[in-house]
């Protein structure tokens, strides 16, 4: 690896010091955790030639063999420190949005890029490398590859190995011990601060992505793996559905919301060996036959997922036995899972359970929605719940957006949490859809299975990006566990 002179390194990390962005006392970070070191690189925007030597530095850090096309600053604090390298590197780079507020016309990723172009990420600070994954999930998902990131400071909390994991190499500056050793060094903090931060950075070691939003979040449960569920599951297709999980390793949901069957089979068989279900909404098929729900089941059983008809029933028991059953559709059919809104009383799963047990279907009852305004919340989602404990011979689980923030929790752990309104950033679209993160899902939010719908069949590789998606979601939910 090429480095950077030790002079160089040294005359930085004084100014650093210079301008207060690091800091000796007792702070309170993100996580949670008090720590006797606090940096705050943001400030470096006001300092501009020591913006350019961070820049130059930074690029010296990297290997002689380093190869990228452009380069991407994590927002935001980085984005001042990408645009000084790429008009001195005379690099493209592109930027990630942090929020998408309309999905429909926004994009993730701004900038003029193709694919399989390399991008090197740059970052000003690693911790848990939790940052640099969201950055690097979206443009993968545009079809760029990520293969290096580079920081200024590693904390040395976990950052590397959680990165390397996700194929990522991080070359940093210089690491958190070796620049409170300079400072030590050149007179600026006593033995005793640097023992103490020392002592710190080695109790604090491996803070993961998933630790340390649980730790901001008292209520999310120590989870029981999948498999220990499936022994609990009393309904055959939510038992089945937890061994799919553990034996495929996923826990993505695609919502095939495309616009003709003829496409829904077509992604199906490309997406089916990433996903544990796939969800339809087969009434927006204009070239729905009556062979339609055999051709799908045959795809399921050949990638092993379960079909999930999306139908939202919402009427009196009494109609509900004829819609699932009946009509063009025949849902009861070919769905292992349809769901229900409880807005009509416990009558309506006594209705679906009555055509539906018999043949090893089950229920997911809509407890939360994650449309902007809806009144599926409080006492409503609290009926739902009971409801579910009601009928868990037939209900498997739930549709829900934030069940760790439930007075009881997630409750109990045979039925299933699923989750819609994902992409791999947080914002939404022109028509009140809310997005949240796969990982903020799963472990902030408390929730089993991730449903991703546009975020997938509008990416340029469905099925790559499905992949993506997998594996978050997967690491978010191993990480959980412990
Ligand atoms: O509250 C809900 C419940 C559901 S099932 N919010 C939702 O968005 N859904 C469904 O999830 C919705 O009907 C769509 O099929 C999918 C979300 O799609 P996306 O494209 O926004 O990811």
């Amino acid at each position: 690896m090429a480095s950077p002179a030790p002079s160089t390194m040294e005359a930085l990390i004084l100014q650093l010091h210079d301008i207060a962005a690091v800091k000796f006392g007792n702070f309170k970070l993100k996580s949670g955790i008090f720590s006797p070191i606090y940096i705050d690189l943001r400030l470096i925007v006001s300092y501009p030639s020591l913006l350019r030597q961070i820049a130059q530095t930074l690029v010296a850090t990297l290997p002689t063999s380093a190869r990228y096309d452009v380069v991407c600053g994590v927002p935001y604090t980085a984005l001042p420190i990408a645009t000084c390298i790429s008009v001195s590197s005379n690099i493209p780079m592109v930027m990630r949005r942090k929020e998408v507020k309309d999905y429909g016309t926004a994009k993730v990723i701004e900038g003029a890029f193709e694919q399989n172009q390399v991008c090197l990420i740059i970052e000003d600070l690693v911790t848990s490398g939790a940052s640099v994954l969201e950055t690097a999930a979206p443009l993968r998902a545009v079809g760029m590859k990520v293969t290096d990131a580079v920081v200024m400071i590693d904390r040395e909390q976990g950052g590397r190995e959680n990165l390397a994991k996700n194929g990522i190499t991080l070359h940093s500056m210089v690491k958190l011990s070796e620049m409170v050793r300079i400072l030590k060094e050149k007179g600026r903090v006593s033995e005793e601060t640097e023992k103490m931060v020392m002592k710190f950075l080695d109790e604090n070691r491996k803070v993961t992505v998933p630790a340390a939003a649980a730790a901001a979040e008292k209520k999310v449960r120590v989870r029981l793996p999948y498999q220990e569920r499936a022994k609990m599951a009393k309904n055959p297709t939510g038992k089945k559905l937890f061994e799919i999980m553990v034996q495929k390793e996923t826990n993505l949901c695609l919502a095939a919301d495309v616009a003709t069957g003829a496409e829904l089979l077509d992604i199906a068989d490309k997406v089916g060996p990433e996903i544990c279900i796939l969800k339809t909404h087969v009434d927006i098929l204009p070239d729905f036959t009556p062979d339609f729900g055999a051709k799908l089941r045959s795809i399921a059983e050949k990638h092993n997922f379960l079909i999930f008809e999306d139908r939202k029933f919402a009427d009196i028991g009494n109609t509900v036995t004829m819609q699932y059953e009946g009509g063009i559709f025949r849902i009861l059919d070919w769905a292992d899972i349809v769901n229900a809104h409880i807005i009509s009383g416990p009558g309506i799963v006594d209705g679906l359970k009555l055509k539906g047990l018999s043949r090893g279907r089950g229920l997911l009852l809509l407890a939360e929605m994650s449309s902007a305004g809806n009144l599926a919340t409080g006492d409503y989602t609290a009926a739902a719940l009971k409801i579910a404990e009601d009928h868990s011979d037939f209900v498997i689980g739930f549709i829900s957006v934030n069940p760790a923030s439930w007075p009881s929790g997630p409750g109990n752990p045979s039925l299933i949490h699923a989750t819609p309104g994902v992409q791999m950033v947080k914002g939404g679209d022109a028509l009140g859809q809310q997005y949240n993160t796969p990982n903020s899902v799963i472990s902030e939010r408390g929730s089993d299975i991730i449903i991703v719908g546009r975020g997938i069949i509008k990416a340029a590789n469905p099925a790559e990006t499905a992949r993506e998606y997998r594996l978050q979601g997967w690491d978010a939910y191993l990480l959980s566990c412990k």
